[in-house]
């Protein structure tokens, strides 16, 4: 305690230090701050942050949304797992969103948001993730903050160089990390090599409503495909994406996989393939793979099961696909805004390797290859190389961009952001992590016109930032002020879950259109009571429909009988409120799936199976008024 004390007296001194000698963003050797740093972060109670930050929630399966500078967790967008805080995957409108091939997988492990883009610009309609484990990728609505959609992957496995989008939205990509027998079929693991394959799926995205539709899928050799960035500019029309264990190794010890000194960087002409496609080829191949899509109308998902899939075989299509070998099992791969330049990160390397887009054109122009590999060509090293980064760090995984010409590099061994510049590939700035950093993001920084004001570096390892609690820590995320010539790290906050990526965007491009209410007038469910002379109980069989509204502060109907040990009860609820901000809840006791949180507007569905007769209660979940402990209401259970 004592220790504490002292060092938090030595740093406000120390900052009182700086600040009367006008002396900005000094810090200790721990990375504490002076007081101009807290300025800078500090948004005065009733004023709003500057910009949105989306940080994927890693096993969480969610996503979260945060402001910056201020660090202020606003919200968790419920995404492939179950929330119980608005019973996401609980109530029967969504549960069929997390329908799979698999059955109901209520859980995933998400990575890389990304919003979407027109020109290569964000637009703000619609942020994608993926969906790491069960692969699949959802489409997140920037107006309602609402899943909308997810579709699966099929013949994918690790979906991790997922949910990247093209300049324009036209795609959202997906690439597996695993190479697997496709299609699926028991045989020897040993026959991994060459049997093996890497399916990159191309998404499309319907520019009205977002509706995706997996196009096709390029059966690419059985590597590892890792992270995967979109052409831009210039090189808009090309996909890229790192791979690693090109020995195609059936098992990742080091004596295995990490042999060669080069993998590739993947460079996929997605223009021609969809000329190809649109011409009639392709293979059509039986797949099974959910897409499942809420409506807003009726504030209910459906869940389709598809069964076919088009497949491309890459060596069908000439001229689409190419090799680059990049050193040192390259982790991510990321596009400068130009468009030129393409970052190989290898992580098992101090230098970062970087292709030129014109120098790629051109070797593939004069036909200079080096070999090929499952017959796509691989272009010599030399003639794709536009420089290397001579970094002096260790480790380093993901490159972002701000809008004056720098690049900012993690290196999760060295524990650091080092910041470099675009085209004289010199080290301008490096500031220490805390620690073991992952991602970084810059808000726009992976497309045409980043917002280069801060970048947030999200660490794996927290030890002793926070106080402790437990051997679990929450993850660290850390803000960097970039406005300068030299980086300020400028604040600590915890994150929720694993965040891997993030995406952000200024607030006014979100904040403006940011749905409040669902008007009742348009509630299209078909279980809606939208007056109260449509609340009613009827029965079905076995089956008891509760048809029920709800406003400041009761439920109609709140006195419910006829129902026996044995039925199903469905109580479909209406929040009749129109003010902005003023949900209900539901809960009934002993219920095995969760409350309902319903917006006002919107209808839900809670199931119920009682099992022991009597008189049981619910009531209202969120304090919603001065008579919020009065919102209530008995079902009497009766015998069967
Ligand atoms: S991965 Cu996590 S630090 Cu999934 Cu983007 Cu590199
Ligand atoms: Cu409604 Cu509390």
């Amino acid at each position: 305690m004592k220790k504490i004390k002292y060092s938090m007296l030595t740093l406000l001194g120390l900052a009182l230090v700086f600040a009367s000698c006008g002396d900005q963003g000094k810090s200790s050797s721990n990375g504490a701050l002076s007081s101009s740093a807290a300025e800078k972060v500090y948004v005065a109670p009733g004023e709003q942050d500057d910009y949105y930050a989306f940080l994927s929630g890693g096993y969480s399966g969610n996503l979260t949304v945060y402001g910056l500078p201020s660090g202020r967790m606003f919200k968790e967008i419920p995404v492939f797992s179950q929330f119980p805080t608005s019973g996401y995957g609980y109530s029967e409108e969504t549960k069929p969103m997390l329908n799979t091939s698999f059955g109901f997988v209520p859980w995933d492990d998400s990575h890389h948001p990304d919003i979407s883009q027109t020109s290569g610009e964000l637009d703000g309609r619609w942020i994608f993730i993926n969906g790491n484990n069960t692969p699949r990728i959802a489409r997140i609505s920037l107006t309602s903050f609402e899943t909308e959609e997810i579709i699966e992957v099929p013949n994918s496995a690790g979906n991790h160089s997922s949910s990247f989008i093209t300049e324009n939205t036209e795609y959202v990509v997906a690439g597996t990390r695993f190479a697997v027998p496709v299609p699926q079929r028991d045989m020897s693991i040993k026959e991994y090599k060459g049997n093996f394959k890497g399916a990159l799926s191309f998404i499309s995205v319907n520019p009205e409503d977002g509706r995706m539709d997996l196009k096709f899928q390029l059966l690419m050799p059985g590597f590892n495909y890792d992270l995967s960035h979109p052409g831009r500019g210039k090189s808009h029309g090309w996909f890229f994406f790192t791979t690693y264990n090109t020995e195609e190794a059936n098992s990742l010890l080091e004596v295995n996989a990490s042999q060669n000194d080069k993998d590739f960087i993947a460079a996929i002409n997605w223009k021609k393939i969809e000329e190809y496609v649109n011409n009639g080829g392709g293979t059509k191949m039986p797949a099974n793979y959910a897409h499942n899509v809420y409506d807003e109308h009726t504030h209910t998902a459906t869940s389709t099961m598809k069964k076919e899939v088009l497949t491309v075989d890459p060596t069908q299509v000439p001229g689409a696909v190419y090799f680059l070998p990049t050193p040192k099992s390259p982790h991510g791969c990321d596009v400068d805004p130009t468009g030129q330049y393409i970052v190989g990160n290898g992580k098992l390397s101090a230098d970062l390797t970087v292709h030129s887009f014109d120098k790629m054109l051109a070797a593939i122009e004069g036909e200079k290859f080096d070999g090929e590999a499952y017959g796509i060509p691989i272009l010599k090293f030399e003639d794709v190389l536009a420089g290397q980064v001579k970094s002096g760090g260790l480790g380093p995984l993901h490159t972002e961009f701000d809008d004056k010409g720098n690049a900012y590099t993690t290196f999760f061994i060295s524990s650091e952001v080092v910041k470099w510049k675009v085209g004289t590939w010199e080290v301008i700035d490096r500031k220490p992590t805390y620690y073991s950093v992952g991602h970084l993001m810059i808000p726009g920084g992976n497309s045409r016109k980043p917002f280069g004001k801060y970048v947030v570096a999200m660490n794996k390892i927290t030890k002793d930032r926070y106080l402790p609690t437990g051997p679990e820590m929450e993850h660290s995320a850390q803000l960097y002020d970039i406005s300068g010539e030299k980086m300020e790290l400028l604040y600590d906050f915890p994150t929720h879950g694993e965040p891997h990526y993030a995406a952000g965007c200024p607030a006014e491009l979100l904040a403006p259109k940011s749905q409040k209410i669902y008007r009742l007038d348009e509630n299209k469910h078909p279980y809606a009571a939208l007056g109260t002379n449509d609340t009613r109980v009827e029965r079905k069989g076995n089956e008891v429909h509760v048809y029920m509204s709800m406003i400041r502060s009761h439920f109609t109907p709140d006195n419910i009988e006829g129902v026996k040990v044995g039925d199903k009860v469905y109580f479909h609820i209406t929040n009749h409120e129109q003010d902005f901000d003023v949900p209900h809840g539901f809960a009934m006791i002993g219920q095995n799936t969760s409350e309902l949180l319903i917006m006002p507007g919107q209808t839900k569905t809670s199931v119920w199976e009682p099992k022991t007769p009597g008189v049981w209660p619910f009531y209202c979940t969120d304090f919603c008024s001065a008579l919020h402990q009065e919102m209530q209401g008995y079902v009497r259970v009766s015998p069967a």
